[in-house]
């Protein structure tokens, strides 16, 4: 986006003559870009990416917590509240109030949702503490499918399991009740979660798993790898990144998202916090993920360092009163910065004209880009319903807004969206961006998607672009 601003304003100062209308010409091509950087969320998503924070829902009442929520973050992990605990409390029976408080705050506001945690060792409520072999397995696996069908066509992503594999050097498993009943337990859950919601992206998380050249990160490659080549249903994986003395960030974290992404599945941050809040290292996290195509979105685990697990450490963006740290700068510059490389060479500041100045007055707004838009379909169908994915990819200009139209075939009705306002259920749909995913960023993308009953066939979107 950087450079093409420089473009653009290089194209404006070599189209007028005259310091004053060199200056207003300037002026009135950098003034653009500045409302949509102003915010987490926003800068993420003008770069196709998320930005998310750790909700607890027994804060929902603060509003000097809600306020930073509402105004810098797009997405939403339930810190506690969506765990087997939390939601299972007694065998089949289910608890769903503090998680879907959190959904619905969330969703009423256009962020999405990451799902935390349908099968993990930890947080297990009593009952399932006692379990072991076979009953446990029907258990876990019943817990899976009821939690995911509770939230279908509402979480983005979920973390389908948590934290399976052993810390140190022996890159094994790490030995739990779950783990016990037999090593295919983690497909066992994918291949249930994906049953229950066929629309969510399902991941595996783990912590400890940022250094490429560790044994513990090697063997989550290594199952992930392998589930890719077997059809073990895996979109995502989570980087909890909870960096400290103990377990700094690594230089070669970049590597790491990229080995991992290039088995075909995208990559997320999921937990983030730094001991200490380093500007430059949260910096060096964003750009690691900006460089990294399919690095979807970063979470950072609370919103001020007094919502921290770890609060001693001061490790978010936000002090205990609510101001925003260096380190909320450095990650907006990063986001705003994007992966687009800096210009070689610096703009030119009193460029000669090389073309004979023009005979018409100069325009007092940009001209339309040329770039507009363009959007993709992918559906996800089974009988009776279908999960449809829609990306919008902005030309070679940055866009404002957009719209997508999109037919479809009768008997198919649209129950659920995200990302996007619809202007109908059935027939033909207009979809408009929501407030935080229209501007994006020349060739950049963003998705919104939508549930719906009956069949797809072939959809063809039709992009137009603000
Ligand atoms: O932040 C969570 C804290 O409030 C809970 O007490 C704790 C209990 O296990 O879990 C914390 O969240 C963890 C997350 O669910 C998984 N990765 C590690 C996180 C920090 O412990």
């Amino acid at each position: 986006m950087r450079n093409a601003q420089w473009k653009a304003v290089s194209r404006a100062a070599l189209a007028l003559t005259g310091v004053s209308a060199l200056a207003a010409g300037v002026a009135m091509v950098l003034a653009a870009p500045a409302a949509a950087g102003t915010t987490l969320g926003a800068s993420a998503a003008e770069q196709g990416r998320y930005f998310g924070a750790a909700v607890a829902a027994n804060k929902l009442n603060d509003s000097a917590y809600t306020t930073i929520l509402n105004r810098e973050f797009n997405s939403v992990t339930p810190e506690n509240e969506m765990k087997i605990d939390a939601t299972e409390p007694q065998q089949n029976q289910f608890s769903y109030g503090a998680a879907d408080q959190i959904v619905n705050h969330a969703r009423t506001r256009g962020m999405q949702v990451r799902g935390h945690t349908l099968a993990w060792h930890s947080q297990q409520p009593g009952w399932m503490q006692n379990m072991s072999g076979t009953a446990l397995r029907q258990a876990m696996l019943n817990h899976v499918t009821q939690v995911a069908t509770h939230f279908r066509g509402q979480v983005v992503a979920w973390d389908v399991v948590n934290e399976a594999f052993a810390d140190g050097g022996s890159g094994a498993r790490r030995d739990s009740n779950l783990q016990r009943t037999g090593n295919d337990w983690i497909e066992a859950a994918f291949r249930a979660a994906r049953a229950a919601d066929p629309g969510a992206k399902l991941c595996y998380n783990d912590y400890n798993t940022d250094d490429w050249t560790h044994a513990k990160t090697q063997a989550v490659y290594t199952m992930v790898r392998d589930f890719k080549q077997r059809g073990v249903p895996i979109d995502c994986v989570g980087f909890q990144s909870h960096f400290n003395s103990g377990s700094p960030y690594p230089g070669n974290y970049r590597t790491t998202l990229s080995s991992f992404a290039a088995l075909g599945v995208d990559v997320q941050i999921t937990e983030l916090d730094i001991e200490g809040a380093s500007a430059a290292t949260y910096r060096s996290v964003v750009q690691d993920c900006l460089a990294v195509a399919r690095c979807s979105g970063i979470t950072v685990w609370g919103i001020r360092d007094s919502d921290s697990w770890r609060a001693s450490q001061t490790p978010l963006l936000f002090t205990s009163g609510g101001a925003k740290k260096p380190a909320y700068d450095a990650v907006l510059a990063a986001l705003n910065n994007g992966s687009t490389p800096p210009p070689t060479t610096p703009p030119p500041t009193t460029p000669p004209p090389t073309t004979p100045p023009p005979t018409t007055p100069p325009p007092t707004t940009p001209p339309p880009g040329p770039g507009g838009c363009t959007a993709t379909v992918s559906v996800n169908q089974w009988t009776g319903g279908f999960v449809a994915t829609v990306r919008v990819t902005a030309g070679s200009s940055a866009i404002n807004s957009w719209a997508v139209t999109i037919t479809l075939p009768s008997g198919a009705t649209v129950t659920n969206a995200w990302n996007a306002n619809r202007s109908a259920d059935t027939g033909t749909t207009r979809w408009t961006n929501v407030a935080y995913n229209g501007r994006v960023g020349a060739g950049q993308s963003t998705e919104f998607g939508f549930q719906a009953n009956g069949t797809a066939g072939g959809l063809t979107p039709a992009c137009a672009a603000g």
